[in-house]
């Protein structure tokens, strides 16, 4: 692609907008990762296109995330979701390594840690209650890609529902997950809405910086259990979240979207919503503004309740007294995981089904 002449700027120039310095830029120069878009003949000088700038800000994201410059190269050349998994991973090991050789060397040294490593700072603490999970995730018998991410730990159930089509539906959508997960560690509703709002920040700042990836945006439905005994919920866009308490089962949140919200205007039945041409209209997701509305609330949290966290793919094809019958039917919660999108792909599976079936336990 040639780069148009209007469009090139100097390397200094380029250093100011993309915040790399120019001896940084010229090094991935010289590793082949970022190599400049034109030379002037005459003068040998340097230029940049402003195409490359998203080429330099990932380049500098995977330097960080401490990734060797081979490794970028081939990221670059052909990104995959596998890479960057494998990259988590190594990243995940790496830490534990370094941690359990700090530990080594404290005990030879006779010094205890000051503070608490992060893991054990429960354990001065009641055993509290937590949440024992299950997920799955499923295209679909009609869409090309999954842009549906679920997350689930012992104290997080979350799902998220990509749109602006790839790459930027699965990205807005794996992001909002990954950093939730990552900011939200189970103290209280404040951190999980900082963390959706950090998301929403994050996806914003992404999607503006990359031609490709405008429009990319998201729905996240996040319920997270806390140290006190709160199940806290945030929700945005038209994914869901059910409660299930003795033996029936309630929606918590309000969908976000044109038809969801004529329903509980009463211009519109539930039934007629199904099949309304504006039905896949949202009124709020993560991704569209730098700034985003949430709903939020928590209540105290019951042992043996469940929470049925899922995207619109599942509500939309099985209807809510179906998965409540299921759910009175069903002790295993991987096979309520399981049977619910066996069941969403059996009515058409028209859109990527996702659900997270969690229950709170001690
Ligand atoms: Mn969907």
């Amino acid at each position: 692609m040639l780069p148009f002449v209007d469009d090139l700027m100097p390397i200094g120039e380029f250093s100011e907008r993309s915040g790399l310095s120019p001896k940084r830029l010229r090094s991935y120069s010289a590793g082949g990762l970022l190599v400049p878009a034109a030379v002037d003949s005459a003068s040998g000088y340097r230029y940049y296109s402003s195409g490359q700038l998203r080429d330099a800000e990932l380049i500098d994201a995977l330097r960080e995330a401490g990734m060797p410059l081979a490794g970028i190269g081939a990221l670059i050349r052909d990104p995959s979701r596998e890479q960057l998994d494998a990259w988590a991973r190594r990243m995940e090991m790496d830490a534990t390594h370094r941690q359990k050789a700090l530990d080594r060397a404290r005990r030879l040294l006779s010094i205890e840690a000051t503070s608490p490593p992060v893991d054990d700072a429960r354990a001065g603490k009641e055993p509290t209650m937590r949440l024992r999970t299950a997920s799955r995730t499923d295209i679909g018998r009609v869409r090309d890609n999954n842009e549906d991410t679920v997350v689930s730990s012992d104290h997080l159930a979350a799902v998220a529902d990509g749109m602006g089509g790839p790459p930027g539906g699965e990205l807005a959508s794996s992001v909002a997950t990954a950093l939730v997960a990552a900011a939200f560690t189970g103290s209280s509703l404040d951190e999980l809405q900082a963390a959706v709002r950090s998301a929403n920040r994050a996806i914003w700042d992404r999607a503006g910086a990359s031609g490709e990836l405008e429009g990319m945006g998201t729905t996240i439905c996040a319920a997270g259990l806390t140290d006190d005994g709160d199940l806290v919920v945030v929700n945005v866009g038209d994914s869901r979240a059910c409660l299930w308490h003795n033996g029936s089962l309630t929606q918590l949140t309000d969908d976000h979207s044109i038809t969801a919200e004529l329903v509980r205007r009463g211009m519109l039945s539930a039934q007629e919503a199904l099949e309304h041409p504006h039905r896949g209209i949202l009124t709020r997701a993560l991704g569209v503004g730098p700034d985003v509305e949430l709903d939020s609330f928590a209540h105290p949290a019951v042992e043996g309740d469940r929470v049925v966290v899922c995207t619109d793919g599942l509500f939309n094809e099985v209807p809510d007294d179906e998965m409540a019958s299921l759910l009175a039917a069903t002790k295993d919660l991987q096979a309520t995981a399981d049977e619910l999108v066996e069941l969403a792909l059996s009515r058409g599976g028209r859109d990527n089904v996702s659900v997270v079936v969690a229950e709170i336990s001690t």
